[in-house]
């Protein structure tokens, strides 16, 4: 049985609870929380960064980051599956899965700012920074939106996480601009269940 540590407010979670139910793991991984702001829970100790997702398998060892993670589950389902082998293809879908955990990075660091920082210290020259990293990313991916395969890879699986979070954390505000990026959202929630079984809202 292997365990991942969670919250389920979590962006980076969501891609590796939907890579689990994609690849067939559900009955093989056990969810247990972590609470990363307690400097007692062991998630400092299993990963010595302190953030989530980790996956502990088998053997004890810890498993971190959501990249590192989705390679494993692939590797472990026979590969090939949510990471291409052929190398074009692979790159593409890597490629789309920095930019979407890129989105997810600027907007988490944007929600720290007002989870840990006084009002009156906010900066808002670094919230700009974060912001204008979001806005491009959005505009190139709605410029020319990625396919959605049958079976999405990681890439696709991150952009729908990333999408996710800015509804639950941003208002949906990015959807007005975005029609295409919305359209892309609804046919990925429509075809893959565990999108909507990880929602943070739900
Ligand atoms: N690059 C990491 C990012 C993980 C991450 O930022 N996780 C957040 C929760 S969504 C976290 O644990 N934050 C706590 C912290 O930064 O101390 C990944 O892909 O897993």
């Amino acid at each position: 049985m292997m365990i991942l540590r969670f919250s389920p407010s979590s962006p980076f979670v969501r891609k590796v609870r939907i890579a689990v139910s994609l690849l067939g793991f559900d009955s093989d991984v056990k969810l247990e929380r972590a609470d990363t702001t307690d400097p007692n829970d062991s998630v400092r100790i299993i990963n010595p960064l302190g953030k989530i997702p980790v996956l502990v398998v088998d053997d004890g060892s810890a498993i971190y980051d959501s990249r590192v993670i989705l390679d494993y589950l692939d590797e472990r389902a026979g590969g090939g599956k949510i990471i291409p082998r052929d190398a074009k293809r692979r790159l593409e879908a890597l490629h789309l899965q920095a930019l979407s955990d890129g989105i997810l990075d600027a907007s988490i660091l944007t929600i720290y700012e007002g989870r840990f920082r006084r009002p009156e210290a906010h900066e808002p020259k670094w919230l700009e920074l974060q912001a204008g990293k979001v806005s491009r990313a959005l505009a190139v991916l709605e410029a020319e939106p990625p396919a959605l395969d049958a079976l999405p890879h990681v890439g696709q699986i991150a952009l729908a996480c990333a999408l996710g979070y800015r509804d639950f954390r941003f208002g949906g505000a990015w959807r007005s601009d975005h029609p295409r990026l919305v359209g892309w959202l609804e046919r990925f929630a429509a075809q893959i269940p565990a999108f909507a079984a990880t929602s943070p809202a739900s």
